[in-house]
């Protein structure tokens, strides 16, 4: 059956096309200069829970989005949006999706009931997958939906909530190796604490580094060599996360010796609600070899919460492809469109338009970006403003051969000291100006 009658594969066209259902400058087969083709560098994934679950239902009102699936319900309804999904998946022509356990098969009434359909689902993507280009980027537990999770999973007072949680992750592993998953996520969406009053911290940040480790040592235990992922989020659900930012959940891995096996997986949004901005996050995670992978979606600068939509500020697109292609691409990790459309746009084409302007977007940005390294716009002047650290007494510090004594005596020694302008208006100016050229171009 198609789901999507309205629109047939989605053809990159140019620029200059008048069909809403093209891609305008994603164009999956062109080189890069770094030779991949763009489908090879940007790995483009589809987030099964906003595009095939999510109803468009908010704390005022309920769900909105018209989806052909919906007449079905149970199993069923788990089915038919395997096959809207792998309509969705050849029309957009993207490689990757990703999803949560519940998001593919409805939960049971016994944790064995629940197994029993994520098997049968996950039968069903995997026979879909044989003739199917799209592979799984990456799958994850919900650990956050169901009332048992309201005081965490991993960090939950509660030991038996414990318990469940490492069941459903030991489950998770096994459907990701089964389904060939190139990594997989945790995101603590109740990791963490309404107030200190009642919570023992220390205990509940050890216990969430005990599952990872238990979690690590299973999927070496059954030879599953994805790469595991933590998604940063300061807030929301809970009002204080321990997966807080880069930093912090660095800090975390750095503290429980888990640096070797995980990286992040940043969200945009999760981003500006930690007070970052994308590309900080980016760069945090680059610079010390983390960054894995990207839930593509943009917030509202005017909203305070997470509103996942889909990412169409170029700005944005293109200092994050910056990051991105300073860290030589996101090996096995991929632009997962962590985003939902707007209450408003409830129709399935919507699905179509929101990929389509997200991937257009970041194609852009890989385009500017990758002429803004080639002619070293901002490294030329980046590398200039740290030149005191090339010669001299600078040298010196790099290569730890002064102490506060040696520095003391240059600094007596010193004559007026000379800044130079950080020229930021100039650069923004530049970024413009190759933001429009590859426009126009
Ligand atoms: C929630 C969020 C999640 C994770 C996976 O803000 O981003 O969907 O991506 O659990
Ligand atoms: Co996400």
């Amino acid at each position: 059956m198609a789901y999507f009658k309205n629109v047939n594969k989605v053809n990159y066209e140019g620029p200059s096309t008048q069909n809403p259902f093209a891609f305008k400058y994603y164009n999956p087969e062109e080189t890069m200069k770094n030779g991949q083709t763009m489908e090879e560098f940007l790995r483009f994934s589809v987030a099964y829970w906003h595009t095939f679950v999510g109803d468009g239902s908010d704390p005022f009102g309920q769900g909105t989005m018209v989806r052909p699936w919906n007449k079905f319900s149970g199993m069923d309804l788990a089915k038919a949006r395997v096959e809207a999904g792998f309509e969705l998946f050849e029309k957009l022509n993207v490689p990757f999706f990703c999803f949560h356990d519940v998001d593919i098969a409805p939960e049971g009434e016994t944790l064995k009931e629940t197994y029993d359909n994520l098997d049968e689902i996950v039968g069903m993507l995997k026979g879909y997958m044989k003739t199917s280009k799209t592979k799984l980027l990456w799958n994850t537990a919900n650990m956050f939906t169901h009332p048992r999770w309201l005081h965490g999973a991993a960090s939950s007072p509660n030991a038996d909530v414990f318990a469940y949680a490492a069941a459903k992750v030991k489950k998770g592993l096994e459907v990701g190796k089964e389904l060939g998953a190139e990594n997989y996520v945790f995101w603590g969406g109740r990791e963490g604490y309404e107030t200190l009053l009642n919570t023992d911290m220390k205990l509940e940040q050890d216990n969430l580094a005990r599952f990872f480790h238990m979690a690590k040592d299973y999927a070496q235990e059954i030879g599953f060599d994805a790469q595991f992922l933590i998604e940063p989020k300061p807030k929301e659900p809970t009002k204080h996360q321990y997966d807080f930012d880069v930093a912090t959940g660095l800090a975390f891995l750095q503290s429980y010796d888990l640096t070797d096996h995980f990286k992040f997986n940043i969200e945009a949004n999760h981003a500006t609600l930690a007070g970052h901005s994308f590309e900080h996050e980016l760069r945090v995670a680059r610079i010390n070899g983390m960054l894995g992978s990207v839930d593509a979606n943009q917030g509202d600068t005017l909203l305070g919460w997470d509103t996942d939509e889909f990412p169409t500020d170029m700005y944005a697109t293109t200092l994050a492809m910056y990051e991105i292609l300073k860290n030589g691409g996101l090996g096995t990790g991929g632009l997962n469109f962590d985003a939902k459309l707007r209450r408003g746009s409830f129709e399935p084409d919507d699905l179509f338009h929101g990929h389509i302007a997200g991937m257009d977007s970041f194609a852009i940005g890989a385009k500017v970006a990758e002429r803004l390294i080639e002619d070293k716009v901002f490294d030329s002047f980046v590398d200039e403003r740290y030149s005191s650290y090339k010669e001299g007494i600078g040298l010196d510090i790099v290569e730890g051969k002064t102490d506060l004594h040696k520095l003391e005596k240059y600094a007596l020694e010193l004559g007026s000291i000379r800044n130079h302008s950080g020229r930021q208006e100039k650069l923004k100016g530049l970024l413009n100006q190759y933001l429009l050229e590859a426009l126009t171009k």
